[in-house]
This record gives structure tokens, sequence and C-alpha cells, in this order.
């Protein structure tokens, strides 16, 4: 086994990095960086990720960080989990779908896990509720998109599972700490409903449990 994925999976971006690895049956050993005690900031790890930040995906001498560039890489490494399309222009589609959820929908929903969650966690503060509106409406105006797009589609991709419903999807595992509700997008909710019963899905979700809590 030469691939390690380092990860704290309650963090969405972890969590899309373990649940690709999990779907395409990748060989690979799950290491867990414990952001809680400051492992992202070892020399170690910042050697691998000078961001100090996971997830990181290691194999051999290739230290990559960024999930949406480590899940590209698990895929064409298991081509046959359909993840990734060869063809040219359903591979740009589900690319778009990638920058635009490093680039809107990530960003939106992050305001909302720091406001109602992890500032809470790291700095024993409250939400801001001028920051919550912004990200609602940030997160709001994006859902609205993704929404409208997933009417009459089972994936956000060409009728197929690819890496774009893994990328856009792993937020929405924090979505009750996030405070995020999908009522008003139903489209979204019937999608999402789909990935959490996906076993690579379950699997994930069962990581989240600290290592020793069983
Ligand atoms: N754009 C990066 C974001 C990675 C990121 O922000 N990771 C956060 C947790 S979700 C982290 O490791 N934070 C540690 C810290 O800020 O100390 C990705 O998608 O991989």
């Amino acid at each position: 086994m030469s691939i390690k994925i380092h990860a704290f999976p309650l963090s969405p971006r972890a969590f899309k990095a373990l649940a690709v690895a999990e779907q395409v049956g990748a060989d690979y050993e799950y290491v867990f960086c414990d952001l809680f005690k400051g492992a992202q900031h070892r020399p170690d790890f910042v050697a691998m990720n000078p961001n100090k930040k996971m997830p990181v995906l290691e194999d051999g001498d290739l230290k990559l960080w960024e999930s949406n560039a480590i899940i590209q890489y698990l895929a064409e490494k298991a081509p046959s989990g359909g993840l990734l399309p060869a063809d040219a222009r359903q591979r740009a589609d589900v690319m778009r779908w990638l920058f635009w959820e490093s680039t809107t929908w990530d960003p939106a929903f992050v305001i909302l896990l720091w406001e109602n969650l992890v500032k809470g966690i790291v700095r024993g503060e409250g939400p801001d509720p001028s920051e919550v509106a912004k990200g609602l409406e940030k997160f709001n105006a994006a859902a609205s998109i993704l929404n409208a797009h997933l009417a009459g589609r089972s994936f956000v991709c060409g009728g197929r599972l690819t890496l774009a419903d893994f990328s856009l999807g792993a937020s929405l595992s924090a979505m009750e700490q996030a405070k995020v509700s999908l009522d008003a997008y139903p489209n979204i909710a019937r999608w999402y409903a789909a990935l959490e019963a996906l076993p690579a899905w379950v699997r994930v979700r069962a990581m989240q449990a600290p290592p020793g809590d069983n």
C-alpha cells in the first residue's frame, strides 16, 4: 500500500477525499490528522503541506494537497470507477463543477460551518449574526443554482455519479453542524439522500468517530 490520506474526517474536505477513496476502492492508509491537537502544525506535516491544512494525499514522493486535486488523482488511478469521464466534454463538465465547488459552494458553506460550529470549538466564541447573514446569502445564492441544475437529474453531470457529486455533496455531510436547511431545495435534498445511501458514504460516516471511540 503506497497511498496515505491524512484527514480529519469531521471536515467536509476530508470527507470528500475519503469518500472518493472508498468509492473507487483505493488501496490506502487513513492517517488521522487531529486538527484539534494541532497535527497540521507539526514540522513533518508542514513539510507536506505548507498551508498547514488537511487533507493531504501521499503517494511516494507525491505530496498532494487541495481536496479536489486529491479526488481527481484518486479517480485517475482507478478509471474503472467511472468518476472522471475520459470524453473531453464530459470531463470538462465535471471539472467545471469542481472549480465551482472551490470558488463558490465551499466558501459559502464554510462561513456557516465556522460561525455555527468551529469558532465555538477553537475560540469559544458564538456566531456573529452579520457573518451568519453573509454566509446564508452566499449559500442560498449557490444552492438556488445547484437546485435548479438538479431538476430532473439524478446526478450533477450527465446522469451518472462523478467526482462532481462527491465534491459538492461533501459539504452537506456537515449541514446539521453548519445549521443549513435544504427545505427550500428539494432537488438538492433528493440528490443528497442518494449520496448518503452510498456504501462509501456510510463507511466514511463511521470513520468520523474519533479513533478509539467504538
Ligand atoms: N481548499 C482546501 C481547504 C483545506 C482546509 O481548509 N482544511 C481545513 C479544515 S476544513 C484545515 O485543515 N484547517 C486547519 C487549520 O486551519 O488550522 C481543500 O479543499 O483541501
